[in-house]
């Protein structure tokens, strides 16, 4: 019988009992869904079609095995973890999924059955980009974790219209495009469009006293718009557990009212639902300085406001006392940018549930936990307190409160320094007073944890150091970790295979296991056949490179490779100006480079971020010097990637030899690229700074090129008085880098284009140290071309790497979080 026909399709789905679909129908699920869900001729369906129709059968597998986790969540009466975050970056769905349930195999064989390959369907998804970078990534790594832990954990979020915009390369400049998502069709969500919380914005606050005689507050006017929940799955790896990432979107409340159409003004009440939608249009992308602006403070609260809702309907099945609350939930803000959570927790109890004050507080700070992902004073978030007031004006009555009893106490703890309650404020007092959101995260959390060790170092001694004298009990250290599944497995398949051969399938989830490849550094063998797996990665990196920049490079060559979002703490101009420098050698001798390089480029800099976006100009400037000079030839060549994402660094990673983590020291709080790389076995060439600092610990230093000052040389040069002119006048080489950018050597038709970059460094104080690490940087690099060199020992070196990342696996970081904050166990 012809299988295509409906008939049979429907035919083996009713013999197929749901919760028991045998991996084997795959085939026949997703000619099902082509037809029954996409409508589309089940025949010759095309290669999007049959990659919407695939997820669609993945979803089938994914809910059942969704609705069973929660009923044992439910059945355990478990304490439950909500982890709030405005931006998480999960990467692409398809293989990910594959991978987890078991079903790569299958998938394989009913795509080639159906005409495909899985590389082909794999390449229809778009990416959910709905972050910025290391922040909502690390978010995605975290629930990929703890879905393979089991805890009983819910991920919470915006569903954004617009995720992070797709940057181009135009002339060597970034172009923003928007990033329209959800124009392929949500075939990995459910949106539930009758699920919907209301959540009220501006308004006024008006007091009154109840028959009882107590002091009541109550919000009047303002204006309510829904939120609907999105779910969308995460399964635990070949555990049968899934988790959901629960993601809200606006709809107008006002459709909901039987009047708001029939008012006369028909186009001006479509124009007023389309406001209210606007709150989840668009991403800010913005990482690590926040715009203050209106809308973004909707975001968050709608985040917030929506989620707390959930929460409480979730608690309030339990039939429990209030005072339970803590003890049966834990709120993880990730970042301050859901801190509103505090205040919104205590208007329920205080304004709602007409709790004591004092008795909602203690519910409140045992609720609670938040992680600090940066000191950059610019990052750090605060609100002008009028824009507070106007958009969530019982919530800035809250605050002041919360900071009249905190001042209060810290005043008796402290009676001899009085300049201390002013610092410590949750408002900052000057010409215009602001809401610091760290401060209300701090003080109504009972964990505050930094990212890497050196971190949260930091932030007790200097950003935050008048909090740990507080409250030193609350600080704590929880190292940023990735996940092994897509890091490894997923993106580097022929990698992954290689160690499974050796050592058995274990590590997938207990990456402590790499640490059994250690005996095979030595071996010619082994070492031969990794070598043999990352030229063949390499190869096909470099075929993508000439796809898209139509650059033919060398898959012989040290791959050098510096992505991540753009920032001068980053430093990709330090990287630059040392391209330059080898560029210059060459030019001066031919035969001065040690080993053929290709520098490799990518990165997003916020579209309002005028620095950062000049020194993507001023590498591809570079860059198309380099790989346009004939005296240079394979010896060296300079690629920038456009839009770096999620998809693109699967790609990149697993084809990189020497991993560039080369920010400031103090400035970068842990980084997770960094091992992202090392874990694929790429060396890192690095500063004394955020996880670089555990990552040398574990691998060693013969096996990491560490550079550059310290932290708290970097602070003592600044308060010294940091004069970066001696550096380029007593530096012959730097100088001359400098005077061709200057001077216009890369930019002929307009010699001032990159004056201000040079600049910024001679007469602007160098704010990020780039002209004093230069050379301790050039003299690194030449030792990492010399190990290139030798390339067995750079094999033992590689191998190394990977074998030692076991403790950077997000399993480790969530099982710490899981027994240290939150007092979880898995289901
Ligand atoms: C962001 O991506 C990070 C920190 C922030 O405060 C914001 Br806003 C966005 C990054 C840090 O820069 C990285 O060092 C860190 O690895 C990452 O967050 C995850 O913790």
């Amino acid at each position: 019988m012809d299988s295509t026909t409906p008939e049979a399709l429907a035919g083996m789905r009713e013999t197929a009992s749901p919760a028991t679909l045998p991996a084997d129908t795959l085939k026949a699920d997703i000619l099902w869904h082509v037809l029954y869900s996409l409508g589309r001729d089940n025949e010759r369906p095309d290669r999007q079609t049959v990659f919407r129709a695939l997820a669609l059968a993945l979803r089938d597998r994914l809910v059942e095995k969704w609705i069973a986790s929660q009923r044992a969540i439910y059945a355990k009466s478990s304490k439950r973890v909500y982890y709030l975050s405005l931006e998480f970056l999960p990467g692409p769905f398809l293989r990910q999924n594959l991978i987890a349930l078991g079903l790569e195999k299958e998938a394989r064989d009913a795509l080639t059955e159906l005409g495909f390959t899985l590389d082909d369907v794999a390449g229809e998804e778009w990416e959910p980009g709905l972050g910025n970078g290391g922040l909502g990534r690390l978010a995605s790594c975290y629930l990929d974790s703890m879905a393979a832990l089991r805890l009983p954990a819910y991920g919470y979020g915006i569903r954004y219209a617009f995720g992070i915009f797709h940057q181009l390369i135009r002339d060597g400049q970034q172009v923003e495009r928007a990033d329209n998502w959800l124009r392929g069709g949500q075939h990995w969500e459910f949106e539930r469009t009758h699920y919907m919380h209301p959540v009220r914005f501006y308004g006024s606050v008006r007091e009154w006293v109840d028959e009882q005689g107590r002091l009541r507050h109550t919000l009047e006017g303002g204006s309510t718009v829904m939120a609907m929940a999105c779910d969308m799955f995460i399964p635990g790896y070949r555990n049968d557990y899934v988790l959901n990432m629960r993601l809200w979107a606006a709809k107008s409340s006002r459709e909901f009212e039987f009047s708001f159409f029939n008012t006369g003004d028909y186009i001006g009440a479509v124009e007023k639902k389309i406001r209210d939608e606007n709150i989840s249009m668009v991403l800010y992308p913005n990482d690590e300085a926040p715009e203050g602006k209106e809308l973004r403070l909707k975001q968050q609260f709608f985040l917030v406001s929506a989620t707390m809702q959930d929460i409480v309907r979730r608690f309030r099945k339990k039939g429990v006392a209030w005072d339970q609350f803590p003890r049966k939930n834990v709120i993880h803000l990730n970042e301050t940018h859901p801190a509103v959570a505090i205040p919104e927790l205590m208007r329920l109890l205080v304004d709602e549930e007409l709790l004591p004050w004092e008795e909602a507080w203690y519910i409140c700070v045992r609720t609670f936990a938040y992680t600090n992902h940066t000191v950059l004073p610019e990052a750090l978030e605060v609100w002008p307190e009028e824009l507070f007031r106007k958009v969530l004006p019982r919530h800035l009555q809250i605050i002041y409160e919360i900071n009249r009893r905190f001042l209060h106490d810290v005043r008796r703890q402290f009676p001899h320094d009085p300049g201390l309650l002013a610092r410590v404020s949750l408002i900052h007092e000057g010409e215009q007073r602001f809401v610091r959101m760290s401060h209300l995260a701090i003080v109504g959390s009972f964990s505050v944890n930094g990212v890497s060790a050196h971190h949260s170092n930091i932030i007790k001694e200097s950003i935050f150091n008048e909090f740990y004298k507080i409250f030193p009990e609350r600080f704590n250290n929880k190292t940023n970790g990735i996940t092994p599944r897509r890091w490894l497995r997923q993106c580097n398949p022929t990698l992954a295979w290689l160690i499974t051969e050796h050592i058995g399938t274990e590590w997938l989830t207990d990456l402590e296991q790499l640490k059994k490849l250690e005996p095979y550094a030595e071996s010619a063998g082994f070492q031969k056949a990794w070598m043999e797996v990352r030229l063949r990665n390499k190869q096909k990196l470099a075929e993508y490179i000439h796809a898209k920049n139509g650059i033919t490079i060398l898959p012989e060559s040290l791959y050098d490779v510096h992505v991540k979002r753009f920032h001068e703490y980053k430093r990709q101009l330090l990287n630059i100006l040392h391209v330059i420098t080898l560029y210059n050698r060459i030019r001066r001798d031919p035969d001065a480079g040690i080993v053929p390089r290709t520098f490799i480029f990518g990165g997003k800099a916020a579209p309002g971020y005028y620095m950062a976006k000049h020194i993507i100009q001023l590498i591809n400037a570079v860059g198309y010097t380099i790989n346009t000079d004939p005296r240079v030839g394979d010896m060296l060549k300079v690629v920038f990637l456009q839009n770096y994402c999620v998809t693109l660094a699967e790609r990149i990673m697993p084809a990189t030899d020497l991993s560039e983590q080369i920010s400031t020291a103090g400035m970068e709080a842990s980084g997770t690229g960094n091992m992202k790389f090392a874990l694929n076995g790429a060396i890192t060439i690095g500063t004394h700074d955020g996880a670089n600092i555990e990552m040398l610990e574990h691998v060693g230093d013969e096996n990491l090129f560490l550079f550059g000052l310290l932290s708290h040389e970097v602070e003592d040069l600044r308060r010294q008085g940091y004069n970066p002119r001696t550096f380029y006048e007593t530096d012959s080489e730097l100088r001359e880098v400098l005077d061709m950018i200057s001077g216009g050597y890369f930019s002929p038709g307009d010699p001032h284009m990159f004056r201000d970059i040079v600049e910024s460094l001679l007469n602007h104080g160098d704010r990020y140290m780039v002209l004093a690490d230069f050379r301790s940087y050039a003299y690194r690099q030449q030792d990492a071309a010399r190990a290139y060199l030798d390339q067995p020992g750079w094999a033992r070196r590689s191998m190394l790497n990977t074998a030692r990342m076991g403790f950077f696996s997000s399993d480790r970081s969530m099982g710490e979080y899981a027994r240290d904050i939150w007092g979880v166990e898995g289901v």
